[in-house]
């Protein structure tokens, strides 16, 4: 006797095209404000990630990483969350923390080397961006869980990078969240790079969302540099998880037009005509387009926006610059706990700054 015990197939959804036009049949129906929206911070994000990198080559901030080609994905994501859902991101999400509410400033205060850009409020529900890769995975799961015995009807995006699939991390999450139906959307930003290792030898299937159906749930493969698509799907990922029906893996396909950090030189590793096909697929261009088309904005507007997030991103890098932290600091966060002010760091803070 032989027959199938499994069937299982994804689907890849694009709804707005790199030329801004749109699946009518596809098409969600989203508020004029909550475009606008999503637009006004594909800017902000755009304009304050450039300038990162200009602070970073000059000095006023540490390493960073930039975000440039992947706001559609990030942008779209946050913004189909809940403020009872809870959010763990990488370093390159760092923007995100704006869409709850903290100053870019202080989200600068991070990538400036200070302990108190980390400080956020427990309210935001919001996770420090994870650095070590993979990790945010399996803390998101248990996130998960605890929402589920708490009775809570509130779910959890997860983001992470294609890289992060090949760590035993993103496994155990996924197969913990399968078994135990914990309310998670894992958002995968598949932009094709882990640094310089390539997506292509990072797994042999054909695509990221397919791993999900080997943990016993669905996964589904969007255009991450579609913001509808992102918006939309994660929506209904999140809907679900909250009403209990279990996890979901959204697959973003998406770019970062930048290098992975400030330390690295991607010229190395990548060609120039793969950079240029992906910038002909820019996320904010295209859904630019898609709103002058619906009347949502018009030349005017655009340039108030341009100079209005110029003007912000300014001000902010101002008040970056203004903030003085604890030299102490140094010493403190070393370690944590009880481990936090070790004898021999004590000893050394003391002469540095006497009793
Ligand atoms: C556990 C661990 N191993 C290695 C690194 C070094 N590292 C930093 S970023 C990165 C690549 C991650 O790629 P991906 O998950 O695709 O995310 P992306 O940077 O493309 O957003 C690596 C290997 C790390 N931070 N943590
Ligand atoms: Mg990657």
């Amino acid at each position: 006797m032989k027959k199938r015990v499994f069937e299982g197939g994804v689907d890849y959804v694009q709804i707005l095209d790199k030329d801004g036009k749109v699946d009518e049949e596809l098409e969600p129906k989203i508020a004029g404000d909550t475009l606008k929206k999503m637009y006004y911070h594909m800017v902000l994000q755009r304009k304050w990630d450039r300038k990162n990198m200009a602070l970073q080559r000059t000095g006023r901030i540490f390493t960073y990483a930039p975000c440039e080609g992947q706001e559609g994905v990030q942008i779209g994501a946050m913004m189909a969350t809940e403020a009872q859902d809870w959010i763990f991101p990488t370093y390159r999400e760092s923007y995100l923390y704006h869409l709850r509410g903290v100053p870019l400033w202080k989200i600068n205060l991070t990538w400036r080397g200070m302990e108190d850009g980390l400080k956020l409020d427990p309210k935001l529900r919001m996770w420090p961006a994870a650095i070590p890769i993979g990790t945010q995975l399996p803390y998101g799961a248990g996130a998960g869980y605890t929402i589920k015995m708490r009775g809570e009807k509130a779910a959890v995006l997860v983001f992470g990078g294609d890289g992060a699939t090949s760590e035993g991390e993103f496994h155990d999450a996924l197969n913990f969240s399968g078994v135990f139906e914990t309310p998670c959307v894992f958002l995968i930003s598949n932009n094709g790079w882990a640094i310089s290792t390539p997506r292509k030898i990072q797994t042999k299937a054909e695509t990221i969302a397919q791993k999900a159906l080997a943990y016993g749930f669905q996964g589904l493969q969007v255009d991450g540099n579609d913001i509808l698509a992102v918006y939309k799907y994660v929506k209904e990922a999140l809907e679900r998880a909250r009403s209990g029906k279990g996890p979901f893996l959204i697959e973003a396909i998406t770019y970062r037009m930048g290098p992975h950090t400030t330390a690295d030189d991607p010229k190395r590793y990548r060609s120039e005509e793969e950079v240029a096909y992906w910038r002909e697929r820019d996320p904010i261009e295209r859904f630019k387009k898609y709103l002058y088309r619906k009347n949502l904005l018009n030349e005017e507007e655009e340039k108030k926006i341009e100079e209005e997030t110029q003007k912000i991103v300014e001000e902010e890098v101002k008040k970056m610059e203004e903030f003085k932290p604890d030299p102490k600091d140094i010493f403190k966060y070393q370690y944590g706990g009880k481990f936090a002010l070790t004898k021999n760091l004590e000893e050394q803070m003391k002469e540095c700054f006497g009793e």
